[in-house]
């Protein structure tokens, strides 16, 4: 593989608008939520699920006050529990005493907050009598993922897990993975699908860890890796949920990961993590919720590393979102308006200069958040822009993104900024980092300064910015 096939590799439209969406929260509820389990066994009867003020308003509400933009619901979990009305099986909310279809409501509430909508549908099915025996099965989740489909509105991604505990001598259904994915791009050609999906990868852990370089370009195998279910998680095991390592490597896709690959891929990562130990509501947890500060970390080095945040706030048994975690999210969200609330550049009098730049790709691009952007003119792997602001100010951040239309090509940078230094050179290195990709937030300590410059010290044919903000 060379360099030029590596910058060469572009994302879909679809991939692009799904990366602009940033922050998105998984909606775990169902069946596990009234029973306390993780994974059901299937046999549990509709009359548990109950919630008594079933409010998916208050959901998104509280979704949007932390700045997320969309959604996804867990319409059917392991234990075949189905949230909306389907035609395919009893086994539904329609046979509980709450008869609501749960999916319905969340879409004409997302649809009234703003919030884009998507849903995991779980392969793995422990109710469903035909599960294991091929295309019976497979007929089966073809029906119920075009109900999903097409009765609730444009949908942005569909979720498909890898989850099974079967084991070695339970039921062995064959998924036909090809017949689902051209069911979803018959219906929702703009919705990615995630997860076991050709469009969104997984990150490879589900404990908030990110990798110090995240590559959107990858080895195509890595899309397939997943439908093998023994790469994917086969037993209910609270350790798995806190394990940091992934079991892909951590380097997917420097020059070194890729030199020996035939194909290479678009593959964006999207960290899914729950805001409480759990993926559903337990109230033994209510203690549990992560903190602000952890938050707030977790979206800075997944939104601002190359990756889109999911994050899982479960439903509690009253069918709504805990008031610890809508405190949590409501913090959340002043505390990402506080910080990133104005961009130091985007002010009167900033003055960009980039040494040399491609016409039409002038460096003021860089200050606009449209799809304008900069990049040097020729293929100069390293380029420096300065920037001048019109007085000192305290910065603990500054936000890069590259046109990711163009491909992802940074592979090295430095952040400095002007400070008067005992012994006459006046720049001081705030940051070294690799890869930018959609969005890098590099963060500092604070620094009083009036000028910044980036380095761009190595970058696949040649680098380009979409934008650039100090906060
Ligand atoms: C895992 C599942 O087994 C968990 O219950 C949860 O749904 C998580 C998002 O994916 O594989």
């Amino acid at each position: 593989m060379d360099i030029q096939r590596m910058a060469a590799i572009r994302p879909h439209e679809r991939q692009i608008a799904w990366q602009k969406l940033e922050f998105s929260a998984f909606l775990h509820f169902g069946m596990n939520t009234f029973t306390g389990q993780e994974w059901g066994s299937g046999a549990e009867s509709p009359a548990c699920y109950r919630p008594a003020r079933l409010d998916t308003d208050q959901w998104c509400a509280a979704l949007v006050s932390a700045g997320i933009r969309s959604c996804i619901l867990t319409a059917k979990h392991h234990d075949g529990f189905c949230l909306w009305d389907t035609a395919y099986t009893d086994h539904s909310v329609m046979a509980s005493p709450c008869p609501q279809d749960a999916a319905a409501l969340l879409a004409a509430s997302a649809a009234k907050y703003g919030l884009r909508l998507g849903f995991y549908l779980s392969p793995w099915d422990r109710h469903e009598p035909c599960y294991g025996s091929g295309k019976a099965y497979n007929d089966f989740f073809c029906g119920q993922l075009e109900e999903l489909l097409t009765r609730y509105g444009q949908l942005y991604s569909l979720w498909f897990d890898g989850a099974c505990g079967e084991g070695p001598n339970g039921k062995r259904q064959v998924y036909d993975w090809e017949r689902y994915y051209a069911l979803i791009r018959r219906h929702q050609r703009d919705a990615v699908i995630a997860s076991v999906g050709p469009d969104v990868r997984w990150i490879g852990n589900e404990a908030g860890a990110s990798r110090p370089s995240e590559w959107s370009v990858v080895p195509a195998r890595l899309q397939d890796a997943h439908k093998i279910a023994e790469q994917s998680q086969q037993t209910d095991d609270p350790a798995f949920r806190e394990r940091r390592v992934s079991h892909q490597d951590q380097d997917l896709g420097s020059r070194d990961a890729l030199a020996g690959e035939e194909d290479v891929v678009w593959y964006p990562a999207e960290m899914d993590v729950s805001i409480r130990p759990g993926w559903f509501y337990h109230a033994e947890e209510d203690g549990k919720v992560r903190s602000v500060e952890n938050l707030l970390s977790i979206y800075e080095s997944s939104v601002g590393g190359n990756a889109l945040l999911l994050l899982n706030v479960p439903p509690d048994r009253d069918g709504l979102i805990h008031g610890e975690d809508c405190r949590r999210l409501a913090e959340l969200g002043d505390a990402l308006k506080r910080i990133y609330g104005r961009n130091m550049l985007a002010e009167d009098g900033v003055v960009i200069q980039a040494e040399s730049q491609a016409s039409g790709c002038e460096a003021a691009a860089m200050l606009q958040e449209d799809e304008r952007y900069w990049r040097p003119a020729g293929e100069t792997e390293a380029a420096e822009i300065s920037l001048r602001l019109p007085r000192t100010e305290r910065l603990s951040r500054l936000v890069l993104q590259e046109q990711i239309r163009e491909g992802q090509r940074i592979e090295a940078f430095r952040v400095y900024a002007e400070t008067p230094l005992p012994g006459g050179d006046s720049w001081k290195q705030v940051y070294a980092g690799t890869t930018v990709g959609y969005k890098k937030i590099c963060r500092f300590p604070p620094v009083e300064t009036a000028a910044l410059k980036i380095a761009i010290e190595g970058s696949r044919l040649f680098p380009t910015l979409r934008f650039v903000g100090a906060y």
